[in-house]
């Protein structure tokens, strides 16, 4: 491929969940601007005290907007929690934490949405407000609901993840409404466009992030059949997961807790895996190309860095069959 042409190949589109993958598209936003479109897990949405909620699409948006708290992970930095501490005194529901900032973005979105608004053009809006370069979209406007059967009988995503704290034993995860969700139509777009140089899928949960998007109808299909190569970065480090259940519900659904094991639930789409050197052992099982990089990502240094070794990883997957 010549260097004209590779300069057109220049789109990359991520797929991503909370707060792993959010780093991840961080460093990617910092190399690529606006030829990124990050696309967003909305599977964890609820409608919590009346308000439209919709986690993940606010951890990508502060996270590129360097509003996030370092130490959650999700909501803002710097926050104060007036709201909650009088919520409290009138006795209502305080196991959902929300910062006074933050609510401004549930109130404000639960406002458009109910005067008609799409969350793809509410989350855009807020984008552009917040400056950020990247196109942050929800997998679909139509609503999708992670749902867990455990042995606390079925929850909803946020009532396992948060006011449980991932204590019940996972039997089987549902994605309500994904066979008649429809992808955004922007994102079947770039996915066809022949300037798209890299679908990357980061490293978020398989189960509670990254497969939520592919049960969106026609999703998968369009990756698939994207222009440009697929690679994935593992969540898991050293057979134990960052943050979060991963590796907790990977045991309970019978997944081994391994890079390779997450790679083998895409693995119909890759054609390339990104996984931490400490895995660089298991390589060789997956039968595509794999490169071991550093996958702990505590800087904004390690963010970008990891970005860059991706995007070459891809890179080098196009060389290879132009
Ligand atoms: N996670 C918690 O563990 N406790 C909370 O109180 C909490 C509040 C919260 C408020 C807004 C928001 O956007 C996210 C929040 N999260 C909280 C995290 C959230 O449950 C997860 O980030 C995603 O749903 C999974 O990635």
């Amino acid at each position: 491929m010549s260097a004209a042409d590779n300069l057109c190949k220049r789109r990359v589109v991520a797929l991503c969940g909370g707060i792993g993958g959010a780093k991840l598209a961080l460093g990617l936003s910092r190399l690529l601007g606006g030829d990124l479109m990050v696309v967003v897990n909305t599977g964890d949405d609820f409608d919590h005290l009346g308000l439209a909620i919709s986690p993940d699409l606010d951890t990508v948006m502060y996270t590129l907007a360097g509003l996030d708290d370092p130490q959650r992970g999700w909501g803002r930095r710097d926050e104060t929690w007036t709201f909650m501490a009088a919520l409290a005194a009138l006795g209502g529901e305080t196991w959902f934490a929300l910062g006074d900032g933050d609510l401004a973005t549930h109130v404000e979105r639960t406002r458009r949405r109910a005067a008609g608004e799409t969350l793809s053009a509410v989350t855009a809006d807020f984008c552009r407000r917040l400056g950020i370069a990247a196109r942050v979209l929800p997998m679909s406007d139509d609503g999708v609901r992670t749902r867990l059967r455990t042995d606390a009988g079925w929850l909803d995503f946020q009532d396992y993840f948060v006011r449980r704290r991932c204590a019940p034993r996972v039997l089987e995860v549902t994605y309500d409404g994904a066979a008649s969700a429809r992808p955004h139509a922007d994102v079947l777009a770039a996915l066809a466009d022949p300037r798209l140089r890299a679908v990357v899928i980061c490293p978020s949960n398989p189960f509670l992030s990254i497969e939520p998007i592919l049960a969106v109808a026609g999703l998968r299909e369009a990756i698939a059949h994207a222009a440009a190569p697929v690679t994935a970065v593992s969540p898991i480090i050293g057979a134990r997961a960052v943050k979060g259940p991963t590796a907790k519900m990977m045991s309970e659904l019978g997944v081994e807790v391994s890079a390779t094991a997450v790679a083998r639930r895409y693995r119909d789409l890759l054609d390339g895996y990104v996984l931490d050197r400490a895995d660089a052992g298991e390589a060789a099982e997956l039968g595509i190309p794999v490169t071991a990089a550093h996958t702990l990502m505590a800087s904004l240094t390690d963010r970008e860095e990891l970005a860059r070794q991706v995007l070459a990883s891809a890179d080098a997957l196009t060389k290879a069959t132009a």
